[in-house]
């Protein structure tokens, strides 16, 4: 790492403060995209992309009512409910996710929390099945106490992600039936089981730049930074209170992504849902301004996300190759394989 780079980045990310922030995200956007890249390549191979994977293993009727939410069974939605998959299933998932050259997979579920039982146990052998399958195993379940991280951390369990979403202001225009203080509890519990933290926000949910700025601050003054941010534009549903919301621009996306480099220089940056409104050119500037990881899949969990075969083709036009699993003995196959394939 050059000296040069290294003074480009935040010097002690773990205790950043916000005025700092604010500056660098108000920052002229030329400017702060080329810091963030310089940043970006001192602390990572910016021709890495980590290739991740999805699966919602339960699907709707939640009881929350968080606003941008197709699953929450206060809004009508076009989404089907569907209870707990079998084990086999997930596993027959994951093992495609696998072949297709996906690192991580992700297990959704649209619970407001783990409740211990039957299910959960379920969960558990899921968590254990994916990985042996060698991958990078991730769930997002809902709230979490301390003695249900430690089950799932004895499990396999790789990472967990809990989004803030927005600020701690912001938060009950968004939700109503939980405080951000619930949240945070649940990341603490994760942290302290050892897991690592996916933890970010979604950008479109009516939120101002100091809502964004609260938020980035928040996250990366943690007791210690996620290990991975995704920064999500939000995908709007219709039934959902935020249907018809306008569609979030490219330069929010920008010094979102760009700031969350600067600030937390060590985090896998996961450019979230939303893609399949984004034209390839603007994907690339969020690569250039420090995101290294994407969903690939045609579903996100619910919502549709752009055919695996046009990420492919799109990753070869960039030169970016798809990064080891941190888990795995070796390598998966690659994107650029499977796309030679085709
Ligand atoms: N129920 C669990 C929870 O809320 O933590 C896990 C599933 S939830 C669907 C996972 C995350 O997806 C949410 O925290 C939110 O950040 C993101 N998300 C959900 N719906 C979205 C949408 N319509 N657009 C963008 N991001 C969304
Ligand atoms: C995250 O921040 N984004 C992913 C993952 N974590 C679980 C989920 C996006 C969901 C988009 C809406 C849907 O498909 O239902
Ligand atoms: Fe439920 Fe999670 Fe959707 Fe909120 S985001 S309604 S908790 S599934």
């Amino acid at each position: 790492m050059s000296t040069h780079d290294f003074q480009n980045s935040v010097s002690n990310p773990s205790r950043i403060d916000r005025n700092e922030i604010a500056r660098i995200y108000h920052s002229p956007l030329i400017d702060l995209i080329g810091r963030a890249s310089g940043v970006h390549r001192a602390h990572h191979d910016p021709t890495e992309v980590q290739v991740c994977v999805l699966l919602s293993i339960k699907t709707g009727g939640c009881p929350e009512d968080c606003s941008y939410c197709s699953q929450s069974a206060r809004y009508k939605t076009p989404v089907e409910n569907q209870s707990l998959m079998d084990l086999d299933e997930v596993l027959r998932a994951a093992r495609d996710a696998k072949a297709s050259g996906a690192t991580r997979f992700c297990m959704g579920a649209a619970w407001r929390e783990v409740r211990s039982g039957p299910q959960f146990d379920r969960v558990l052998e899921m968590i254990r099945g994916v990985n042996d399958e060698g991958l990078e195993v991730c769930c997002t379940l809902g709230m979490v106490t301390p003695d249900q991280a430690r089950a799932m951390k004895e499990a396999g369990l790789y990472a967990y992600n809990h989004n803030l979403d927005t600020s701690a202001e912001h938060y009950s225009d968004v939700i109503r039936t939980r405080t951000y203080e619930d949240r945070l509890k649940t990341i603490d519990a994760v942290r302290e089981a050892g897991i690592s933290v996916c933890c970010g926000g979604i950008l479109g949910l009516g939120e101002t730049d100091d809502d964004r700025i609260d938020l980035l601050h928040t996250l990366a003054n943690l007791p210690e930074p996620p290990e991975s941010v995704p920064v999500n534009a939000l995908v709007a549903v219709e039934g959902t209170p935020l249907a018809g919301s306008p569609k979030v621009s490219v330069w929010s996306m920008l010094r979102m992504i760009a700031t969350a480099r600067i600030i937390m220089p060590e985090a896998m940056i996961r450019l979230s849902a939303g893609r399949l409104e984004m034209p390839e050119s603007e994907q690339a500037l969020c690569f250039i301004a420090g995101a290294n990881s994407i969903f690939a899949g045609d579903k996100l969990l619910t919502t549709p996300n752009p055919a695996y075969d046009r990420d492919a083709a799109m990753l070869a036009t960039l030169g970016l190759n798809p990064r080891p699993s941190a888990v795995a003995g070796k390598p998966t196959s690659s994107v650029h394989e499977h796309a030679e394939t085709h």
